[in-house]
C-alpha cells in the first residue's frame, strides 16, 4: 500500500469520491487545493484548504504525490491542464483505485489513473495517464485506453477496443469489441457504438426527450 501523503487538486464531486477512497485506504490527504469545496467533501473530513494552485508548490515534490480531483467533461480542458502543468513542475500523480473495483492482475495502469467504485478492468487491458474509469463501468479483455480519457459511469466496453487520447465516453454507452475510437472523440450518453469512430467526431446516443405531463 503506497503511504506517500497526497495533495488533492479540485474540491468538487469527483474530488470527494477520490477523497473517500483515499480515506478508506488510510492515505493521508495533506491538503485540498480548489477555489471552493463541495459539501460532500466538507462532510468527509476537515482538510487543510488552499484556494490557489500555486500553493501546491509549497509541498516538496519528493515528499508528496498529487491526486487530480478535477473531473473530465467534454470540451473542458482543466483536468488535462492541471496534470500537464504539475508534471512539468516535477510532481508525480498517484493512482487511485477503489477497494470495490475489480481489477485483473494482468493490466497496465499508468500514472494518475483513477478507477472508481465497482468498476471492472479485465485481463490484458491498459489505461493511460490521467484517465478515469468511473463508477460501475466495465472494460473487458485486451482494451487499450489512452491518456486523459474519461470512461463515465456505467459504460460497457467489450474486448479489444482501442481508445485514443482525450476521448470522452459518456454515461451508459455500450461499445462492441474490436473497434477504435479516435483522439478527442465523444461517445454520447447511452450510445451503442458498433463501428469505429474517427478522431474529433461525436456519436450521439438515443434522443431522450421526456414529455412532462401537463407541460405547455
Ligand atoms: O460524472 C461523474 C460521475 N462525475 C463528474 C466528474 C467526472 O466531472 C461530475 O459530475 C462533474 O461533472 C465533474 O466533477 P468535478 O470536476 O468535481 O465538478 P465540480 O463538482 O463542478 O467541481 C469542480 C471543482 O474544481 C470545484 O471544487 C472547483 O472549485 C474546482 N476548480 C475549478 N477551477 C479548480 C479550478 N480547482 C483547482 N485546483 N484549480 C482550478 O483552476
Amino acid at each position: 500500500m503506497n503511504k506517500v501523503p497526497v495533495v488533492l487538486i479540485g474540491g468538487g464531486g469527483h474530488a470527494a469520491g477520490l477523497a473517500e477512497i483515499l480515506t478508506q485506504q488510510n492515505r493521508q490527504i495533506l491538503a485540498v487545493v480548489a477555489p471552493e469545496l463541495s459539501p460532500s467533501l466538507r462532510q468527509l473530513a476537515e482538510f487543510t484548504h488552499h484556494s490557489n494552485d500555486e500553493d501546491v508548490l509549497n509541498y516538496d515534490k519528493h515528499q508528496v504525490e498529487l491526486v487530480n480531483g478535477i473531473g473530465a467533461m467534454p470540451y473542458k480542458s482543466l483536468r488535462q491542464k492541471i496534470y500537464k502543468r504539475f508534471k512539468k513542475d516535477g510532481y508525480k500523480f498517484a493512482q487511485v483505485i477503489a477497494n470495490s473495483a475489480n481489477i485483473s492482475a494482468n493490466v497496465r495502469l499508468a500514472e494518475g489513473v483513477q478507477i472508481m467504485q465497482n468498476a471492472v478492468v479485465c485481463i490484458g487491458s491498459s489505461v493511460g495517464e490521467n484517465s478515469i474509469v468511473n463508477t460501475s463501468s466495465t472494460i473487458d479483455h485486451d482494451c487499450s485506453i489512452g491518456m486523459h480519457c474519461h470512461i463515465a459511469p456505467g459504460v460497457t466496453m467489450s474486448g479489444q477496443v482501442r481508445i485514443e487520447d482525450g476521448v470522452h465516453v459518456a454515461t451508459g454507452a455500450s461499445i462492441i469489441n474490436n473497434i477504435t475510437i479516435g483522439e478527442n472523440a465523444i461517445v454520447g450518453v447511452g450510445a451503442s457504438l458498433t463501428k469505429s469512430l474517427a478522431k474529433n467526431c461525436i456519436a450521439y446516443g438515443p434522443k431522450t426527450t421526456v414529455k412532462v405531463q401537463g407541460a405547455k
